[in-house]
């Protein structure tokens, strides 16, 4: 080895004996190995060596790049297993025979905002239904007028079993099962369609402040004779503002959902931001919060209800934006991390 070579070595390794933290091996690294490192520099200095030395120069300096390579790839275990180590060894001791304070106990602020959507369309005379996460292709797209190789369906990517059934990408999935279920006493009793249910929704797609690949909408439903647009605006108008105790301002545009004819987006103005723009509402000033529309006659026909005699209306609350709003949650991404500091702090609204 060189003398230079070995010089190299020399102050690499006193320097790897102080490292102690991830980020310091990073700058070790970069000093050494990286584009400009010492031992990279090396190599350009071939040129000013004589020609019988230049190869065992070469390989000096290749072996002593292996050597660096392979004693930061230790080191990093090492500090990876003292990290964990030290965090281990901060937590505070469980013991599991001490009896659970309960009064510590909090609800996510999901429940919260559901179980307050459900009191407010109970007493509008809605029922809450339950419904599967894992469905059929058939509930979750050919019910709803979204046959195979629909566009449509690439805004919902979502996760697939391998007996072909998916996790569903949105509430709609349970509309077919819930005219089936109550087709009969609308027909026979002229008892109306009324029905809301929440449920857990995933979807393959990159997450940011505002999506997130789990989250939670609520569907709702009301399917009888002369049901008209009016219907659902009154509906959606009195959730928003008995959810947030005040007027909001909404904005209804044109929305394309091959269930619903017509379709609407419902935008409510942004609450983090004041419709100023933020990231929360991506700059708009608005947030898309319940699209919505009047159900489409196909969709009718599969779930057996004849769409001549009735018709309803649909609409697909973002639940877990609709909490953004109320409680000005500006990342989505707070909601699912398991934040006791987060989460707790909406307690007092039990
Ligand atoms: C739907 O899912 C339709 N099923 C809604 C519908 C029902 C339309 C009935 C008409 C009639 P969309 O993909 O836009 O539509 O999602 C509905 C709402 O869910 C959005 O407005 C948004 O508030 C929320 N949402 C959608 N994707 C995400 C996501 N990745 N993260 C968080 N919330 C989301």
């Amino acid at each position: 080895m060189s003398t230079k070579t070995a010089e190299v070595r020399e102050s690499f390794l006193a320097a790897l004996a102080l490292v102690t933290t991830a980020d310091e091996l990073e700058r070790l690294r970069v000093e050494y190995i990286g584009k400009k490192g010492l031992v990279t520099e090396l190599l350009k200095e071939m040129k000013s060596i004589p020609n019988e030395e230049k190869k065992a120069f070469g390989q000096a300096v290749n072996v002593l790049k292996g050597e660096v390579s392979d004693k930061l790839a230790e080191k990093k275990e090492e500090i990876v297993r003292l990290e964990l180590e030290r965090e281990l060894n901060s937590m505070p001791e469980f013991d599991v025979s001490v009896p659970a304070d309960l009064s510590r106990g909090s609800y996510h602020p999901i429940t919260l905002v559901q179980r307050q959507c459900e009191d407010i369309f109970k007493s509008m005379g809605f029922t809450v239904e339950d419904y599967s996460e894992i469905v059929t292709d058939y509930e979750c797209f050919e019910s709803l007028n979204i046959p195979k190789n629909h566009p449509a369906r690439d805004m919902q990517d979502t996760y697939y079993l391998e007996n072909g059934q998916l996790l569903k990408s949105q509430t709609s999935a349970a509309q077919n099962a819930i005219y089936k279920k109550y087709k009969d006493a609308l027909i026979n009793e002229g008892k109306p369609i009324k029905a809301i249910f929440p449920g857990r929704c995933f979807r393959n797609e990159a997450t940011d402040a505002c999506h997130e690949n789990t989250f939670f909408q609520m569907e709702g439903v009301m399917v009888d004779k002369n049901i008209s647009i009016s219907n659902l605006i009154f509906f959606m108008k009195t959730m928003l503002s008995e959810v947030f105790q005040k007027d909001i301002k909404v904005r209804l545009r044109p929305g394309f959902f091959p269930f619903v004819e017509p379709g609407f987006e419902l935008d409510i103005s942004c609450l983090i931001c004041g419709g100023e723009g933020c990231p929360s509402c991506k700059h708009s000033g608005w947030l898309e919060l319940c699209p919505c529309g009047m159900i489409h006659p196909e969709v009718l026909k599969a779930g057996g209800i004849d769409p001549d005699e009735y018709t309803g209306f649909a609409f697909g609350l973002g639940l877990t934006r609709l909490v953004m709003m109320k409680y000005g949650i500006k990342d989505i991404r707070d909601l699912n991390s398991g934040s006791l500091k987060t989460l707790t702090q909406f307690t007092d609204d039990k």
